[in-house]
């Protein structure tokens, strides 16, 4: 089995590729990525390169793209532009990648007759209120909110109708808020990390009663492997690990877990349009595949990606500076 990672070397692709590359010792594994700010060829560094090989190109790039895809049996589509404060200061990277990229990739996997495994969010779904008994299923009608859901709801779209119109062979899966090491310090919970190890406060959006269902990446990993290896062509599967919170719990959780006095952080700015709450239902992908997540224990991974970031600083200090400037301008 060969493989195409799209966005392999960003947070969930790169934790992916160490994942297949430990669980699938025969397979062999491309990563296509364009090395945007959010990507960083140090996230996949130490794997065998005779398994492991990188392109580095543009999915928007037709001839690279098509060449690439040629190249192997399945494509695992992870690249995005995929930051939400960022799309909403400018859309068109987003509009670029997410829909005209996934448009390129759909037309390659049907040129060459690949298996291709769509990745996408819950956020597709808009958001729900805090008392709502219902979570986001298959079922749910899209209703997204913002430049970066509304792009990945368009490039969800593209895949069932080129699945469906011209026979290409390829799932979707919607997973909810990951977290991990290799998560971009631009990101929720790796920027209130390392705003603590720079001394400074952390900073919650609004009055942090907005919830989030927080899984750790190498669960997201498990449920796409899962999916790829088994799932239905031309069915969608969410992913999700039940594991809800509010970003007031989780900033105060970082703090305790630091060591510091959990109501010692910053209320800014609210982010415009923001999304109330996301719930995944993921019975769907538990009972037709048997998946089960495994790190359902949020104070512990939150334990270990603190960890990850105190042994890290070389790999996220070279972003932090330029991240603050940008969120400095936007009042966040
Ligand atoms: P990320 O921003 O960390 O990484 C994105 C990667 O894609 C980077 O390596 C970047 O260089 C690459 N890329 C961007 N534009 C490209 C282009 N035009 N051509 C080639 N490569 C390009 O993102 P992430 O958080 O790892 O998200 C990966 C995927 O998972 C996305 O599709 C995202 O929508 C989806 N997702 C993310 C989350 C989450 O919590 N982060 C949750 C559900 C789904
Ligand atoms: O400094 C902050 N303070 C804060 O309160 C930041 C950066 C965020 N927040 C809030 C906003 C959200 O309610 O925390 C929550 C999480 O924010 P993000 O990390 O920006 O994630 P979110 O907008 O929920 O989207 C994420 O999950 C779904 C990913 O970035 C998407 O790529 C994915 O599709």
């Amino acid at each position: 089995m060969k493989i195409l990672v799209t966005g392999g070397a960003g947070f969930i692709g790169s934790n992916f590729v160490h994942y297949v590359y430990r669980e699938r010792p025969d397979w062999q594994i491309t990563v296509y990525d364009k090395l945007t700010y959010a990507g960083n060829k140090a996230n996949i560094a130490g794997l065998d390169a005779s398994r492991v090989a990188f392109v580095q190109a543009d999915i928007c790039d037709e001839k690279a793209i098509n060449q690439a895809v040629a190249d192997c049996d399945a494509v695992v589509h992870f690249a995005a532009e995929t930051h939400n404060d960022n799309s909403l200061h400018e859309a068109w990277p987003f509009v670029n990648t997410n829909l005209i990229g996934t448009y390129q990739i759909l037309e390659a996997v049907r040129l060459n007759k690949k298996r291709l495994h769509h990745i996408s969010t819950d956020e597709v779904y808009g958001d729900l209120e805090l008392d709502d008994p219902a979570k986001f299923t298959p079922e749910t009608p899209y209703n997204p909110s913002s430049p970066y859901s509304s792009t990945k709801a368009g490039s969800d779209l593209l895949v069932r109708a080129w699945g469906r119109s011209f026979g290409v062979q390829a799932t979707i899966s919607n997973c909810s808020n990951n977290y991990g090491p290799y998560q971009h310090v631009e990101k929720f919970i790796p920027r209130q990390v390392t705003e603590i190890l720079e001394g400074r406060k952390p900073k919650l959006y609004g009055s942090g009663q907005n919830v989030r269902d927080w899984i750790y990446t190498e669960d997201h990993s498990s449920g796409v492997l899962t999916i790829l290896e088994k799932g239905k062509i031309g069915e969608t599967y969410l992913i999700g690990a039940e594991g809800e919170k509010n970003n007031k719990e989780v900033v105060e959780m970082i703090l305790e877990l630091m060591g510091k006095d959990p109501a010692d952080y910053d209320h800014v700015n609210d982010r415009p349009g923001h999304d109330l709450r996301y719930a995944i239902d993921a019975s769907k992908l538990k009972s037709e595949l048997g998946w089960q997540p495994k790190y359902t224990d949020f104070r512990q991974g939150l334990t270990d990606t603190i960890e990850w970031y105190k042994q890290n600083t070389d790999w996220w200090k070279p972003q932090k500076a330029e991240t603050e400037a940008k969120y400095k301008e936007l009042g966040r």
